[in-house]
């Protein structure tokens, strides 16, 4: 392949249809470019094309009965995409929006921020589009045995090891990992985010929201600053954003917005104490929804708006993929907003990234950001081998630890000749360099 056109047209054509993997692949092969023609041997072993090439992908039928006693049916996948480093890791996605070309970029993703953690994980994804809305917990657990029933065949302690993603949670993972162990009569550390009777880690549930907290204090430390003061807003109301309201306030900067399908919350005394507890509340109601917070703690509702035209120093996008657009990205710059700190992953499009980065606004992708979450499931995975649990103080050492030398491998190779550094560089060449190390190291994978 000769320059960056040419390959992102080979994509293309090899992959039609599949706009957010395109998305992600285009970003990536943009940003690492220059590092493979100044190191020829990734260029001729061909290690970039065969990354984007998932080494497996599954795809299933999942039917289930639901409460009337009516047949259901949802599609299952799962995409084992790069075993370099270690056994596939990443998370299951419940969701009516999974489709191939969602949870391809994901996995892709999920191979770059495995690697930036330091731990020995590979890249995958998997997922359904079954939408746990308004589900009881009879049919989450039917859809769940049925969708292990068949999943059970591809994985294992050793071999791929799922985990949480939006839509799946404890409950989820508890009916999963039963289901597992049923079929395969044995007890190991085949999921993540385990509940804490039967091999979960402490701070999993915090892990990815603590994670993305530390990595943008990182970020202010080296402009001498600190979270302390900040008025920040993030979008949804979920496990992430729960995570990072908690650290945001132990750390003294001031929340003041969520966020879910239907609109935002706007709370300028700040989302605090049992406002923040709330937020799992709204989360077990199952609706997906967050205009009841409105009416509880008697704040401004704005119905289909998303947070990003409040006023604020740090936007924490959580949600999902393409939260935040090129719009947004104008209404945050004109507000003043000095960083953005992509929780979500591949939270922001194409454009808007580019016109934050031009507009001299710090941004950190995903994929270094929000990795406290996998790093933590790495760690879970670690305490089941040992068959051991770390305390609190342990496993959020280590996170901080990991979240640190995320930050450090960014600088290191997203350094620009004017001193600045560009995130969205530093995370995919430090993320690429392990792996392609590891698979040149392993000849024909
Ligand atoms: O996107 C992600 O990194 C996750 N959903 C967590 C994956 C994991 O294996 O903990």
């Amino acid at each position: 392949m000769s320059n960056v056109e040419s390959f992102l047209k080979m994509v293309d054509t090899q992959n039609p249809n599949q706009p957010e993997f395109m998305q992600a692949v285009k970003e990536v092969v943009e940003t690492v470019w220059d590092f493979l023609e100044a190191n020829p041997k990734y260029l001729k072993a061909k290690i970039l094309e065969r990354m984007i090439e998932p080494e497996r992908v599954f795809m299933f039928r999942v039917p289930w009965l639901d409460d009337k006693g009516e047949f259901q049916l949802n599609k299952g996948y799962r995409i084992q995409m790069n075993s370099a480093i270690g056994p596939y890791k990443g998370g299951i996605r419940l969701h009516p929006s999974v489709n191939l070309s969602i949870l391809k970029f994901l996995a892709f993703e999920q191979v770059f921020k495995n690697s930036l953690t330091g731990l020995p994980m590979g890249g995958g994804k998997g997922g359904s589009n079954f939408n746990p809305k308004g589900k009881s917990d009879n049919e989450v657990m039917k859809f769940c045995q049925s969708f292990m029933t068949e999943l059970q065949k591809y994985i294992g302690p050793n071999t791929d090891v799922p985990a949480g993603d939006i839509g799946t949670g404890a409950r989820e993972i508890g009916f999963l990992f039963g289901q597992y162990k049923r079929l395969r009569n044995e007890f190991t550390g085949v999921l993540t985010g385990k509940g804490l009777e039967y091999g979960g880690s402490l701070i999993r549930p915090e892990a990815t929201g603590f994670g993305s907290v530390y990595f943008a204090q990182e970020m202010l430390k080296i402009k001498n600053d600190s979270l302390k003061g900040k008025t920040i807003g993030i979008s949804g109301f979920g496990n992430v954003s729960w995570g990072v309201a908690l650290k945001l306030s132990e750390l003294g900067a001031k929340l003041v917005t969520i966020s879910g399908p239907d609109g935002y919350i706007y709370d300028p005394d700040g989302i605090t104490g049992e406002k923040i507890n709330y937020l799992l509340e709204l989360r077990a109601s199952n609706n997906d929804v967050v205009a009841p917070y409105a009416k509880k703690f008697n704040t401004e509702f704005f119905p289909n708006k998303k947070p990003w035209e409040v006023k604020m120093d740090i936007a924490f996008p959580c949600a999902t993929q393409n939260e935040l657009n090129l719009e947004d990205a104008k209404t945050l710059v004109e507000n003043g907003t000095k960083y953005v700190v992509e929780t979500s992953n591949m939270g922001c499009t194409a454009d808007a990234v580019n016109y934050l980065l031009k507009n001299k606004i710090k941004f950190a992708p995903g994929k270094a950001a929000n990795a406290g979450g996998v790093a933590v499931s790495g760690l879970e995975m670690s305490q089941n081998s040992l068959r051991l649990s770390w305390t609190i103080e342990e496993v959020d050492a280590k996170l901080l630890g990991i979240m640190k030398h995320i930050h450090r491998t960014c600088v290191k190779y997203g350094k620009e000749s004017d001193g600045t550094v560009n995130y969205v560089k530093g995370a995919n060449i430090g993320g690429f360099v392990k792996v392609a190390d590891a698979m040149l190291a392993q000849g024909l994978v």
